[in-house]
């Protein structure tokens, strides 16, 4: 069993309301169990600051799938949610944006994969939430919460709950 971070990310749409659909279907396809989920964060666009503002979590799961496995299940997640990798831009808008974070301590270096994310740490709207339920994961070996530190979180504002769907 893998202990596996996902970071999930949408400017279009009712975000929070598709993440709570797409975690169920994270779980359900990789037989996963969700061991954490972050509050779901109001973040600035970053990388292209011409769109709407997004909305960020994180989740923690446990999964038997391999990793290049689970990107391809992530994949198809997004493509259930409405994203369209054909017609969009680099960093641009999306309904729903599932990037692997880590997965155990495996190190990949290849295009479509790799292993840690390799801008993680650059990015604020993932390291927040990700803080919030794994400050203590050391991540190439750097700690969640020192890495945040090293960050501006201006314009970063946690959402309140919501309650469950009936
Ligand atoms: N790929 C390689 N490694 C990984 C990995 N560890 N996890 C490959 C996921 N994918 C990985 O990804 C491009 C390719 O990377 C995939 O085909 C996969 O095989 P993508 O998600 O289609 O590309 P992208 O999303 O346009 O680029 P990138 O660099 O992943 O950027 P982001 O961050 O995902 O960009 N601002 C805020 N505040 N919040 C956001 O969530 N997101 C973006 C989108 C821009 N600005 C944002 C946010
Ligand atoms: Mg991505």
């Amino acid at each position: 069993m893998a202990r596996v971070l996902i970071a999930l990310g949408g400017n279009v749409g009712d975000v929070r309301a598709t993440f709570g659909k797409a975690i169920a279907n994270i779980c359900g396809m990789t037989q996963g169990t969700l061991v954490a989920r972050s509050s779901d964060y109001a973040t600035p666009p970053w990388g292209e600051e011409q769109q709407p503002p997004f909305v960020n979590a994180c989740i923690e799961i446990d999964t038997r799938l391999d990793p290049h496995a689970l990107l391809y299940t992530l994949h198809r997640i997004e493509k259930k949610f409405g994203r369209d990798r054909a017609h969009e831009r680099h960093w641009g808008p999306r309904t729903l944006d599932l990037d692997l974070l880590a997965y155990d301590d495996v190190r990949l270096d290849r295009r479509e994969l790799t292993l840690p994310h390799p801008r993680l740490f650059e990015r604020a709207f993932v390291l927040v939430p990700l803080a919030e339920i794994a400050p203590d994961r050391v991540i190439a070996g750097r700690r969640v919460r020192e890495a945040l530190a090293g960050l501006s979180t201006d314009g970063i504002e946690r959402l309140p709950d919501r309650p469950d769907p009936a």
